[in-house]
C-alpha cells in the first residue's frame, strides 16, 4: 500500500509516522507514506500556495495551480482509479467501513485542506471524494490524514501481530467492545470478574458478548440498531433487561 500525502507541513508528519505500529509497517514495506510538500509545486519564487477569496470574505483559499500540479503529478506515476481524497469538514464522514474499502487500495492520495478551504476548481477537476473525520473543525487536515493512515494501515496484511484482535474489536463486529481485565486478580478491591478466571470459553464468550451488547445499548444505541441480532444476542438482551428490573 503507497499513501501519498499532499500537505503545507510536511513536518507535521515526520513523529507520528515514526512510532509504533506506522513505523514497523513502513519498515516492513507493508506501507509506504510520501508525503509532499505543496509548495514544490508553487510556480512563483515565493512559493504562494493561498491567496485571497473573490467576492471578499474572512481568511484565505488554497490556490488552485499548485495543488492541480500536484495532484497530476503523482497521478502520472499511479496505476489506473488513484482515489484522490480531499479531507475536509464538509466530507463524508470516515469511519471503519471506509477505511476496509481504502485498505484494499493499491494507492490512494490524501490532499490536506487548510485555510477557509481549497479553490472549487481543484473538487472539480482531480478530487474523486471527500472525507471528514468528524463534526468539528481542525486548523488543517493533517491530523485527518493521520487518522486515515492510522486506521488503514493497521488493516493491512501482517501489520497486526494477532490478526484475531481485528475481528473481534469494536465495530469490526458493529458493537463496542467487552471490558479487558489482565493481572492482578484483584486490586484495590477490585476484582477481576470470575468467569474470565474460569478457563470455562464458551461460558468467557457468552459473557464477553453480553458485555459487549449492554456497552453498545448503553453508549451507541443507534450501532446496535443496526445490526442484526442473533437469537443468542436476544437471549443475552433479554437476560439484561431482567437484571436491570431487579434493580
Ligand atoms: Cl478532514 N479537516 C479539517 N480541517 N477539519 C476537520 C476534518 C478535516 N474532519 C473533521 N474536522
Amino acid at each position: 500500500m503507497r499513501i501519498e500525502v499532499i500537505t503545507i507541513f510536511p513536518d507535521f508528519f515526520s513523529s507520528p509516522l515514526d512510532c509504533s505500529i506506522l513505523a514497523r509497517a513502513r519498515q516492513s514495506e507493508a506501507l509506504a507514506v510520501n508525503i509532499h510538500n505543496l509548495r514544490d509545486y508553487a510556480a512563483d519564487k515565493h512559493k504562494v500556495v493561498d491567496d485571497y477569496p473573490y467576492g471578499g470574505g474572512a481568511g484565505m483559499v488554497m490556490k488552485p495551480e499548485p495543488l492541480i500540479l500536484a495532484v497530476e503529478d503523482l497521478l502520472s506515476r499511479a496505476g489506473p482509479d488513484c482515489p484522490v481524497i480531499l479531507l475536509t469538514p464538509q466530507g463524508q464522514q470516515f469511519d471503519q467501513a471506509k477505511a476496509e474499502q481504502l485498505a484494499k487500495q493499491e494507492q490512494f492520495i490524501l490532499i490536506c485542506g487548510h485555510y477557509e478551504g481549497v479553490d472549487e476548481r481543484v473538487r472539480q477537476t482531480v478530487v474523486t471524494e471527500e472525507l471528514s473525520i468528524g463534526d468539528y473543525v481542525l486548523t488543517g487536515g493533517e491530523a485527518a490524514a493521520l487518522v486515515v493512515i492510522g486506521a488503514v494501515a493497521r488493516l493491512l496484511p501482517g501489520v497486526l501481530g494477532n490478526p484475531a484482535s481485528i475481528d473481534s474489536e469494536s465495530f469490526a463486529s458493529g458493537l463496542l467492545e467487552y471490558p479487558h481485565y489482565t493481572r492482578p486478580a484483584q486490586w484495590r478491591g477490585m476484582a477481576v470478574p470470575e468467569v474470565l478466571l474460569s478457563g470455562h470459553h464458551q461460558k468467557i464468550h457468552r459473557w464477553r458478548r453480553k458485555q459487549a451488547l449492554r456497552r453498545t445499548r448503553e453508549r451507541r444505541p443507534q450501532l446496535l440498531k443496526q445490526l442484526e441480532l442473533t437469537e443468542e444476542d436476544k437471549q443475552l438482551l433479554a437476560e439484561l433487561d431482567a437484571e436491570a428490573s431487579q434493580d
